[in-house]
């Protein structure tokens, strides 16, 4: 099982790399590690699990994180309604999004910082995600609220891309213009029950 060793800090080069797209058929490694990368979230989710192996809790996991610089995503979140959305993705790819934006009230953190980096990351309200699930089917997702932020970080991860380059660090608190919404349930502080 994946631990909190597996998963590379700020700093390490992969970090900052533009992962490679995954060939399909996705290879049967490519498939094991995404497989291995959803169970990570499964168990950081799950308080005995978490206590026992110091797993960070997560809603999300990109391939760099765990120095495999492949296009692969994995997330698990809880979105408005409490619908669990639970997927690996290869190739996700954001093919269209909202004008509107919006950002987390209490700001954004990530497996491979260990700091806190307080300020505004504006993110896309809604989005359409495309990519190939674990089963090779195509899968087209429309998404708002605490999953289109997840997404979008780990969409950014493997562009090289790390949640605070998006904080204006002029003014981290500048909201971004209109039209845009706060997200106030932020997981972020009341660890997933
Ligand atoms: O990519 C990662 O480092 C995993 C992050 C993803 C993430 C961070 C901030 C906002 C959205 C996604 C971890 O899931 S951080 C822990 C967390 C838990 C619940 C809600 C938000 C963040
Ligand atoms: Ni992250």
């Amino acid at each position: 099982m994946l631990t909190m060793d597996d998963i590379i800090r700020e700093g390490h080069p992969t970090l900052r790399k533009v992962a490679t797209n995954v060939p399909l058929p996705a290879p049967q490694e490519d498939k094991e590690t995404l497989k291995k990368m959803l169970d990570f979230l499964v168990h950081s989710q799950d308080p005995e699990l978490a206590e026992k192996y110091n797993l960070r809790p997560g809603v999300g996991l990109a391939a760099p994180q765990i120095n495999v610089s492949k296009r692969m995503i994995a997330v698990n979140v809880t979105d408005h309604n409490d619908d669990l959305i639970e997927v690996g993705l290869f190739n996700p790819k954001i093919v269209s999004h909202s004008a509107e934006t919006t950002f987390l009230e209490n700001g954004e953190g990530c497996l491979s910082v260990d700091r806190s980096v307080p300020g505004i990351v504006p993110r896309y309200a809604r989005i359409k995600v495309e990519g190939t699930n674990l089963e090779g089917e195509k899968v087209s997702l429309r998404l708002k609220g605490l999953p289109a932020i997840v997404f979008q970080h780990e969409i950014d991860h493997l562009n090289g891309i790390m949640f605070y380059d998006r904080i204006e660090e002029s003014d981290p608190y500048k909201k971004p213009l209109p039209p845009h919404e706060v997200i106030k349930r932020n997981e972020f502080d009341n660890p997933i029950s």
